[in-house]
């Protein structure tokens, strides 16, 4: 191999140097950095600060977003069939216009959305929750089954409508029961300005575990199980990977010498916790969800699930096939996949004359193996969490529960309470009907005064030693501070000057979390852990912001949710369905 000395050489220098915080000698880092106010330039290559005019990478977001301009469709259609993504064979699945992951959704900042899913299920409610968006004033496309819809039901079509108000990458998928483990899972990208410059945009990679037993199997599971849930059997990179008898084929990130590389890394796991690198070529991070960050460089990531990071990666190295590698956060979870000597990841090819279709034989990285979130997360556009609100936190105790009595079904408690949604009923519907009666597993916390920042912190309080990747609705979140043990509700070592900032953040195992937002979306958003098992094990709480203005018909028109309802309450009958509702719903 031509590149094998010098590769190896650059290799030596790069493992060594680990992680490099805030490279500001990177040109392409400096030409941000510079401050470029709202002006009318293009975006291209060099210019990637730029949007429109009045629009830039300097524009705060929460404040403003480019005028309505297109209307961007997509129809979206979920059948039971079958998927097999590695090569190991054939199983159920559930998928989105037959593919997986399912297509991916691209609009621009400013642009309105119109999705259309149809459920051609036979036997499943669905509903399809737009992770991150905003949904300004529109909790009721939010797309959470029995608590801002009720489910679509099968034979049924629904129409979500949101406008992006921020821009970046993410990912869409089924919030009904653990069907998105099934395989109803998409991307979504926002095209808007950027902390850095790039060539040429490779659109979304979305890492997941994968099992190949059906989602709902599993579920029962670990809704049965103390030992915790079941172990994923491979993981899929952008929908594909080698099994472990050596079947099916690795993804390829085709790249040309010179060039510079934007990819939006996304974990779409249903319990995995990765860590990411590239031989060689070190990641400059520009976002933390969707949120922009002030870029650095990094020779690896970790990537909770519903977590994204966008990267751009310099195709400078000697052309060649190099490894995309991904490791496992196996201090909390596990695969199959690891006992074989597959390599997990996918390849990073060069398509420039000369350079063989082989698999790599570069090294790289040593990946980590923990569940911690990335440091270093310095939003773009700052923002600066009022300190008054330390005094007034609100407090919310996970803990969890056995109960013998169901066959010992586990659930997780916060507060003392395991959240279980009404299908028939969601807690929209009850606050459009002025009802105040959410039910008695409904863990609904009122944010009742308009703009007034709000603290919550969860506190471990289960002997169960796990990380959760926490997500927010309708909101990003500000991470004040997070530690193991207990709060001990003091300000000290808490960010509140441009805090990081971003919709899914990880509860340390054992410990507390704090995270601040203002009441500035009247609606009602659910907050959750995005392992699934856990959230269908109950572990959630719901904000209930500004009750008065969403009864007051601040989300728009309802005739599209109302018929949602009257749609499912004529399938959802006891007697009429063929399954039960087994865990929380969502
Ligand atoms: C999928 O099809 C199988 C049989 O073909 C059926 O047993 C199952 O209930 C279907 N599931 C859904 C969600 O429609
Ligand atoms: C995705 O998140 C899960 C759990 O939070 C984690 O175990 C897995 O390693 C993550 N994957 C990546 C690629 O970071
Ligand atoms: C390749 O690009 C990276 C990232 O921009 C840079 O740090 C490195 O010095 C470059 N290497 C070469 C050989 O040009
Ligand atoms: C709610 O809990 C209370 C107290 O445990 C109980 O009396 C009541 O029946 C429960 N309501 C419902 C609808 O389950
Ligand atoms: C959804 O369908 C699957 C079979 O495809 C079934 O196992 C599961 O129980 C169904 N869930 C509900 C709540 O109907
Ligand atoms: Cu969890």
């Amino acid at each position: 191999m031509l590149w094998g000395a010098s590769l190896l050489l650059s290799l030596g220098t790069l493992s060594l140097a680990g992680v490099i915080p805030r490279d500001t000698s990177a040109p392409e880092i400096n030409a941000v950095l510079e401050e470029r106010q709202d002006g009318a330039c293009t975006n291209g290559p060099n210019t990637r600060s730029c949007w429109s005019s009045g629009f830039s990478i300097s524009t705060d977001f929460d404040a403003k977003a480019p005028p309505a301009g297109t209307t961007v469709t997509y129809n979206l259609e979920i059948t039971n069939t079958t998927a097999n993504p590695d090569g190991n064979g054939a199983r159920p699945a559930m998928l989105i216009n037959g593919q997986y992951p399912g297509p991916v959704i691209r609009a621009s900042w400013g642009d309105t959305l119109v999705i259309n899913v149809k459920n051609s299920l036979q036997d499943n409610g669905t509903g399809i929750h737009w992770h991150g968006i905003r949904q300004l004033n529109s909790c009721q496309h939010d797309g959470v089954p029995g608590i801002t819809e009720c489910p679509i039901a099968p034979g049924k079509t629904r129409q979500y409508v949101f406008k992006a108000t921020q821009f970046g990458t993410s990912w869409y998928h089924s919030h009904w029961s653990a069907q998105y483990g099934e395989g109803v899972v998409g991307t979504l990208i926002i095209d808007g300005p950027a902390t850095a410059n790039y060539d040429i945009d490779l659109g979304t990679l979305p890492i997941a575990d994968w099992y190949y037993k059906p989602a709902f199997e599993l579920n029962e599971q670990s809704l049965h199980s103390v030992t915790g849930p079941p172990t994923a059997d491979n993981i899929l990179v952008n929908g594909m990977h080698k099994n472990a008898k050596g079947g099916g084929s690795y993804y390829k990130i085709n790249v040309k010498k010179g060039k510079k590389y934007r990819i939006r890394i996304i974990n779409t796991s249903v319990d995995a916790m990765f860590h990411v690198a590239m031989d060689g070529h070190p990641f400059t991070v520009i976002t933390s969800d969707f949120v922009p960050i002030k870029p650095y460089v990094t020779s690896q990531l970790g990537i909770n699930i519903g977590q994204r990071y966008d990267v751009i990666i310099n195709a400078n190295q000697t052309a060649g096939n190099y490894w995309f590698r991904v490791g496992y956060g196996t201090a909390c979870s596990n695969n199959n996949i690891l006992t074989s000597n597959i390599q997990l990841g996918a390849i990073l090819h060069y398509t420039d004359t000369g350079v063989p279709d082989a698999e790599p034989t570069t090294s790289g990285v040593t990946l980590k193996t923990d569940c911690d979130d990335e440091t270093n997360l310095t939003p773009f556009v700052p923002n600066t969490v009022p300190s008054s609100i330390i005094s007034a936190p609100g407090e919310l105790d996970l803990n969890h529960n056995i109960d013998a009595a169901q066959n010992n079904l586990f659930t997780w408690t916060i507060d003392g309470s395991t959240q279980r949604v009404n299908w028939n009923t969601p807690s929209l519907k009850t606050i459009l009907g002025g009802g105040t009666d959410f039910g008695n597993n409904s863990n609904v916390h009122e944010m009742a005064t308009k703009d007034n920042w709000y603290l919550w912190y969860i506190q471990t309080v289960t002997f169960i030693p796990l990380p959760h990747p926490i997500h927010l609705h309708g909101h990003d979140f500000y991470v004040l501070g997070k530690g193991s043990g207990t709060w001990d509700k003091s300000t000290a070592g808490l960010t509140l000057n441009n805090p990081t900032r971003r919709d899914v953040a990880t509860l340390p195992a054992g410990g507390y979390l704090l995270l601040a937002f203002p009441a500035d979306n009247p609606g009602i958003w659910v907050m959750h852990c995005h392992i699934a098992w856990h959230a269908s094990q109950g572990l959630s709480v719901q904000f209930l912001e500004r009750r008065g203005e969403v009864q007051g018909g601040s989300v728009g028109s309802t005739s599209e949710f109302n018929k949602g309802c009257t749609e499912w309450n004529d399938y959802w009958k006891p007697g009429n369905h063929p399954y039960e509702q087994t865990d929380s719903g969502i």
